[in-house]
């Protein structure tokens, strides 16, 4: 007879009770992470705009031009980190499990992200988001940057999700979010070295379909998720790292893998089904009425 086998009866159906994700006596700290591959002539913009009290890690992905360079002089304090392979999805990997901070916020480099909502996202949290997702298409958000193409993808894949997850997702596509840490474990992103893995092989989430990947791990996990309006910017410089149709069919097929996939390694004792998912979600329509 195994161990399990020894529980009480209805044991299964008592489950252990535990304070929410991340309850914080102190003041939360910060961390900043901005995955950043050519962006030497955006990152001005993005760090005039950042605020001090925070720590801040740029994940350079090999770039060309002066990107760490111009990082270091426009913010001594920061930490530069190199990435293990290829990709956005790899950076910001790599990105998370160097930062410290018990509030994490993922922003990209490129000067789309207006860092002046930085509050909003920590604000979301604080009133007991575990995860607060940017959404361009809520009352008080919007995009300049985002093409017909693109809309139209992420609306149907944003719908397929919403579908298959119980989800109320509004823009599943979108890179600016912020967490409390303890959702790294849900999320199980693979920031380490792999063996045998040729120089430019990108393992799955390391490119641009790691923000549905993470989207779904904090669904399927149950976590209380609170959007927030967001409007996008232009990119300021250079070209685009995302190709529509390619990187279209990585998130589909993100969307299929993690739906048959075996039920991941939750931070919470708690199925989706159990949690009061509703909460969050009635803060989503405060925060809407706020922004609008
Ligand atoms: N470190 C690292 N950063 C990357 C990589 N690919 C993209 N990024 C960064 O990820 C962020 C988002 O990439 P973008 O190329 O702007 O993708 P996008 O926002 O969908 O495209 P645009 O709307 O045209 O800006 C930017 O800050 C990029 O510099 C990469 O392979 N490594
Ligand atoms: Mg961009």
């Amino acid at each position: 007879m195994t161990q399990a086998s020894l529980k009480m009866p209805g044991a299964e159906a008592m489950p252990e009770i535990r304070p929410i994700l991340g309850a914080h006596h102190r003041e939360p700290t910060v961390s900043i992470v901005i995955p950043a591959k050519n962006e030497s002539r955006n990152l001005p913009h993005v760090f005039a705009e950042l605020p001090d009290d925070c720590e801040v890690i740029l994940v350079d992905g090999n770039s060309t031009d002066d990107t760490v360079k111009v990082t270091q002089r426009l913010r001594p304090d920061i930490t530069v980190i190199g990435q293990s392979r290829e990709g956005k999805g790899n950076a910001l990997a790599c990105g998370f499990a160097a930062a410290t901070g018990d509030f994490i916020v993922m922003i990209d480099a490129d000067g789309s992200n207006d860092p002046a909502e930085i509050p909003r996202f920590l604000a979301a949290l604080r009133d007991g988001a575990d995860f607060a997702k940017g959404s361009r298409f809520l009352p008080g958000g919007g995009s300049h940057d985002i093409s017909l193409i693109r809309r139209t993808g992420n609306f149907w894949l944003n719908r397929i999700v919403n579908l298959l997850y119980g989800t109320r997702y509004t823009d599943l596509c979108y890179g600016y979010n912020a967490f409390r840490r303890e959702c790294l474990d849900v999320m199980t992103l693979n920031a380490a070295e792999t063996e045998g893995c040729d120089p430019g092989e990108m393992l799955w989430g390391d490119g641009f379909e790691v923000e549905t990947l993470i989207n779904v791990r904090i669904a399927k996990a149950g976590l209380r998720v609170t959007e927030v309006p967001s409007f996008e910017r232009v990119r300021h410089f250079g070209a685009s790292n995302l190709n529509a149709f390619s990187d279209g069919l990585r998130v589909l097929r993100t969307i299929h893998e993690e739906r048959k996939g075996a039920a991941r390694k939750t931070a919470t004792d708690t199925p989706w089904v159990g949690r009061e998912a509703g909460v969050s979600w009635a803060r989503l329509s405060t925060l809407t009425e706020e922004a609008g």
